[in-house]
């Protein structure tokens, strides 16, 4: 049996993540909730993960930390998690390791917190760069490997549409403006009903920290 750890629903960006994808492909886990704040280091989630942070996979006390690599071990198992043809899954490999590892602009410009939904404003050169960025890699991925198919990235739901959940998040939180197919795509994940229910329970939260609320005012307030 597989125990989640996970942090507050409202601002955990990576936990979203490998909770999307056992949600939607029907796995079963125990689901634990802890607090984050931001913290570079939380010596408090130790105990859970070797690097102190969430999320963390444990089977049966083993743990898996890091939400790619929790999803690559879940795709072992559930082969489906990735695109069956060869090069479409090579693609969503790297676009998941370009995710995972980059967007540092957008990332600390626009921390996660569905709370708000702010009006928006100007992205700095900087940050529009990541944006433009990510919408090339959906256009492309749709326009390349999806054609004709479901509303997914590779058509059908895999670990990339997964990975860029937090991201569709932070572009409705900021109002970030889409051009069409990069709205469609966002639009589809919002209405994911697991997505929904995550985001439900976020706004039930009533922790607040500082660190993801303090970007309010200079968005506009709320829309
Ligand atoms: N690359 C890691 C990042 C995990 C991470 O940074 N988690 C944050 C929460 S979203 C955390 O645990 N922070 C500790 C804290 O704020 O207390 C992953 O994808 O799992």
């Amino acid at each position: 049996m597989f125990d989640l750890y996970i942090g507050n629903k409202n601002y955990s960006s990576w936990s979203l993540r490998p909770w999307l994808l056992m949600k939607h492909f029907g796995i079963p886990f125990r689901e634990h909730l802890v607090s984050v704040a931001g913290r570079d280091y939380n010596a408090a989630l130790k105990p859970i993960a070797g690097n102190a942070r969430v999320p963390s996979l444990h089977e049966d006390g083993f743990q898996i930390w890091d939400s790619l690599a929790i999803a690559e071990t879940l795709a072992e198992r559930h082969p489906a998690m990735w695109p069956t043809d060869a090069r479409a899954r090579a693609r969503a490999r790297s676009i998941c390791a370009e995710m995972h590892s980059g967007f540092t602009h957008l990332r600390s410009a626009m921390p996660m917190n569905l709370k708000l939904k702010l009006k928006g404003r100007p992205a700095s050169p900087e940050v529009q760069r990541d944006i433009d960025r990510i919408v090339e890699i959906w256009s492309e991925a749709r326009r390349q490997f999806a054609s004709g198919e479901g509303p997914w990235l590779f058509g059908d739901f895999s670990v990339a549409d997964a990975m860029f959940a937090p991201v569709v998040c932070r572009f409705d939180v900021y109002n970030v403006p889409l051009p069409d197919v990069a709205a469609t795509y966002r639009d589809t994940v919002l209405d994911h009903p697991a997505l929904q229910e995550w985001r439900t329970a976020g706004l039930a939260e009533s922790e607040a920290h500082a660190h993801y609320d303090r970007l309010a005012d200079e968005y506009g307030g709320p829309r």
